[in-house]
């Protein structure tokens, strides 16, 4: 018989959406009447829109023609590399430092290959679970030890600090997973804020992992829609992001990553060359098709698409926020991200997860899911259909101000 993966056997608990799924199914069973509304996982609802899909279906009829037939192709088709290089980043990486993937979480998973196990690694917490269950699975990060994994640095991103943390305890040679917008909190970091992260990386050796999913939803023009907005990046900074909250790709799955030609490791080589090399050896490209689609998103009419799409999420996010602050409930989020992030003071995440379920048959994220910090929090995703997103806010309304 074999013996199970030590890294495996270090992870506290299941991944936490399959476990909010389980939760919903046990209500279900028990209420069988309940019609249940999901504002828990980030998985949009609304359909791809019209130019957007067709660059989706020419690219699957272009398949069945001789001139139009294409197979493997590792690092993406050039054109959509030299386009989002265009478009998100000013034109400042050539094709070669981007790399299209099958979206940003299965390259948060693949990205640790370059480091190994010795490297400590830094989260905002709360933060995107991946990160840190990414972490333990390659054997980065070890064992529970109460309220956290050891070799996992946390810095808590609380209300003292409006959401951005501490920077001075990131410690020397690490590799840092920040958010912006953050999920789960849906705060933004500013420029100024950005230039002190890019500083302290800088300062400890260190390297960092920014995931820009939500960037399609910032509003305010003063917010950095990417780390590579900020001087002095590209040496200390790669970046994913991903066609998923932007376009509507959460099922088709496309995604990027800049691997900027200025990193580099301790001894002087090169962190693209490497992540060239793991790529291809184990991740065989993204789905031409999807790619076909891409392209499109990235067209005047499929931006112009993008933005519709936000806006509508963010839409919803406002009904949300709103209800919530009507019935007196703290929230933050929701302006330049899809997530609104509740404070129910005192209370146990998973309890009040629980009653929100029971009581209005809305299912949620509970805070503690994300980290230590999140205990007490609970996450509304804006990911919805508009009619279904108004009876949720109904519901929680009569709920919370009996
Ligand atoms: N990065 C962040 C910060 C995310 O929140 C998510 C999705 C992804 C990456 C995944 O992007 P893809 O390009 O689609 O791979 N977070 C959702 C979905 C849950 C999940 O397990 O990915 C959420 O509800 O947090």
């Amino acid at each position: 018989m074999l013996k199970r993966n030590a890294s495996l056997a270090n992870l506290k608990a299941g991944y936490l959406f399959p476990e909010i799924a389980r939760r919903r199914r046990e209500f279900a069973a028990l209420h069988p009447q309940a019609e249940i509304i999901s504002l828990g996982v980030g998985n949009t609802t609304e359909p791809i829109l019209p130019h957007i899909n067709r660059g989706l279906v020419a690219g699957a009829a272009a398949l069945s023609t001789p001139e139009g037939y294409s197979g493997y192709s590792d690092e993406g088709l050039l054109a959509l590399r030299e386009r989002i290089s265009a478009v998100y980043y000013d034109g400042l990486f050539g094709a070669d430092e981007i790399f299209i993937s099958d979206g940003a979480k299965c390259d948060i998973g693949r990205l640790q290959l370059l480091f190994g196990t010795g490297v400590p690694v830094v989260v905002q917490d709360p933060s995107y679970p991946v990160y840190v269950d990414g972490s333990v699975l390659i054997g980065a990060a070890g064992s529970w030890q109460g309220s956290g994994y050891h070799g996992i640095t946390y810095l808590a991103c609380t209300k003292d600090n409006a959401y951005f943390p501490d920077l001075a305890q990131i410690p020397r040679n690490a590799l840092i997973y920040f958010c912006s917008p953050n999920n789960p909190t849906g705060a933004v970091a500013t420029r100024e804020q950005l230039e002190r992260l890019v500083a302290a990386a800088h300062e400890t050796g260190s390297l960092l992992i920014f995931d820009a999913a939500y960037a399609a939803y910032i509003r305010d023009p003063t917010l950095p829609q990417t780390i590579f907005a900020i001087e002095g990046s590209a040496d200390c900074a790669l970046e994913v992001n991903s066609f998923s909250k932007s376009a509507g790709f959460t099922g088709v799955r496309l995604g990027w990553t800049v691997v900027p030609h200025a990193l580099h490791y301790a001894d002087g080589g090169s962190i693209n060359s490497d992540w060239e090399r793991v790529a291809a050896t184990i991740f065989n490209g993204a789905s031409n098709i999807a790619q076909a689609g891409g392209l499109a998103a990235l067209e005047p009419e499929g931006l112009a698409e993008i933005r519709a799409l936000s806006d509508y999420y963010l839409q919803n996010a406002a009904l949300i926020r709103e209800t919530l602050q009507h019935a007196g409930i703290a929230c933050v989020g929701g302006d330049n991200s899809p997530y609104i992030w509740a404070s129910f003071p005192g209370r146990d995440s998973w309890e009040v997860f629980a009653e929100i379920l029971e009581h209005c048959s809305v299912v949620t994220t509970p805070g503690s899911g994300f980290g230590p910090a999140g205990e007490s929090f609970i996450r509304f995703s804006a990911f919805g259909h508009r009619a279904t997103v108004e009876e949720a806010c109904r519901r929680l309304q009569s709920y919370y101000q009996r």
